[in-house]
């Protein structure tokens, strides 16, 4: 094993002491201005904590870089809630003197390599750390979807969306298209403060409901059988619509699929895969932090169920990042759920 692996794997073993100690060094020095920032004690602990999870996963997966991107995403939110730089920059600096203090001088140079590197990326790029959303094809369709629903309209988004599919629009264009450049660009505009969790939880919700509109028209499609495939998130992960994406679209084109949605049991996973006979697995983590849950569930799987069972891993930190993606061991890895259906074919051969 190596030195980074260990040492990723060293800090999941103790995250909580190490991540109230980093809350503790941020939390003095700051004190007479940190409330007025919305930084207190249980914020410290929380940002700590999705900073070790980060740090972790890059050693395990040795991808500094991945790292040194979340440092910048990081800038980039608290920049969009009025957080100033200093904020970032004490929160590295913290992490070095908690991780330097709490193992051994083997680990010093690995532990430099990666906070340094990060700390470059910050003085390096004043890009902005925000996803930026792509023209596509749909894009006059997608303006208009997100203007509606940004305006709080629900039903009248619906109807545009309706109406797209009737006059010839695909599901899959309305999900890739759409859905998805509509879903970055609320997530680009809640990093940068522009709108407020409420409105992307408004926003979010309704997209689930018209999907929910579309499904008979996704059921109705389908007349071939080509096997059962169980679609789930890991345990502790919600970002749950490409998972759902994936499975549409894999059952548009002929999968049964048995879909389990968000934050679901690793056991429950394998229990009902057994009782399907499934033989397809197709999994979603969008968020880095449930990387160890991933790593165990795929294991257990391989453990419990054998080769012949094929698994294909997908979701927002996975796609951006082949190192990333190509250090949990699935069978195939997914950049978009409209690749979903020719992977699952090439893997089983149907
Ligand atoms: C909606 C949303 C939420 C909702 C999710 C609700 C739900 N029911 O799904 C809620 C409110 C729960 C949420 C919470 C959080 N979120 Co959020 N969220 C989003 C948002 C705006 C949209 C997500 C989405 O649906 N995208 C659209 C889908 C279609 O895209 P996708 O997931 O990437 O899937 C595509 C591919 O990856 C692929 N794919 C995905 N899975 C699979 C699986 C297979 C098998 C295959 C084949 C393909 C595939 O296919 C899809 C289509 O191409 C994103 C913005 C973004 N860029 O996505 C932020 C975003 C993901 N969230 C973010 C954050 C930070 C959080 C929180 C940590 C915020 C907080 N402080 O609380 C929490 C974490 C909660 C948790 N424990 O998981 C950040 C992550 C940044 C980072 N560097 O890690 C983002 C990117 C926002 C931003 N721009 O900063 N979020």
């Amino acid at each position: 094993m190596t030195l980074e692996k260990q040492l990723g794997e060293a800090i999941y073993s103790q995250i909580n002491q190490l991540s109230d100690r980093m809350a503790a060094l941020q939390q003095t020095p700051r004190a007479d201005i940190s409330p007025q920032y919305g930084l207190n004690d249980l914020k410290y602990r929380e940002y700590g904590q999705h900073d070790l999870y980060q740090l972790a996963e890059a050693m395990i997966a040795n991808n500094p870089p991945q790292f040194a991107r979340y440092i910048v995403w990081q800038r980039a939110m608290l920049r969009g809630h009025r957080v100033p730089d200093f904020f970032t920059e004490l929160q590295l600096q913290s992490e070095q003197t908690v991780l330097m203090g709490a193992f051994s001088t083997d680990y010093h140079s690995v532990i430099v390599r990666l906070l340094q590197a990060a700390a470059e990326a910050l003085h390096e790029t004043e890009k902005t750390g925000l996803s930026s959303t792509q023209n596509t094809l749909q894009s006059k369709l997608m303006a208009r979807y997100m203007e509606t629903l940004l305006a709080g309209n629900r039903e009248e988004a619906a109807e545009l969306i309706m109406k797209a599919v009737e006059n010839g629009v695909s599901i899959r264009d309305i999900y890739l298209e759409v859905f998805k450049p509509g879903l970055y660009e609320v997530g680009r505009l809640w990093q940068s403060g522009q709108i407020t969790v409420a409105h992307e939880h408004y926003f979010t919700a309704a997209t689930q409901l018209i999907m929910s509109e579309l499904y008979p028209r996704i059921h109705r499609h389908t007349a071939q059988n080509r096997g059962v495939v169980v679609a789930a998130c890991v345990s502790g992960e919600l970002h749950e619509i490409g998972l759902r994406m994936s499975a549409d679209l894999l059952e548009l084109e002929g999968w049964q699929t048995y879909y389990l949605g968000a934050n679901t049991p690793a056991m429950s996973i394998v229990d009902i895969m057994r009782e399907k006979k499934a033989r397809l697995l197709v999994l979603s983590m969008c968020l880095p932090i449930n990387g160890p849950e991933l790593r165990a569930l795929i294991a257990m799987v391989r453990q419990q169920l054998g080769g012949s069972v094929k698994i294909i891993i997908g979701g927002y930190s996975i796609s951006s990042d082949p190192v990333y993606a190509a250090s949990f061991g699935a069978d195939d890895v997914a950049v978009d759920a409209g690749d979903a259906p020719a992977i699952a074919a090439g893997l089983l051969g149907r």
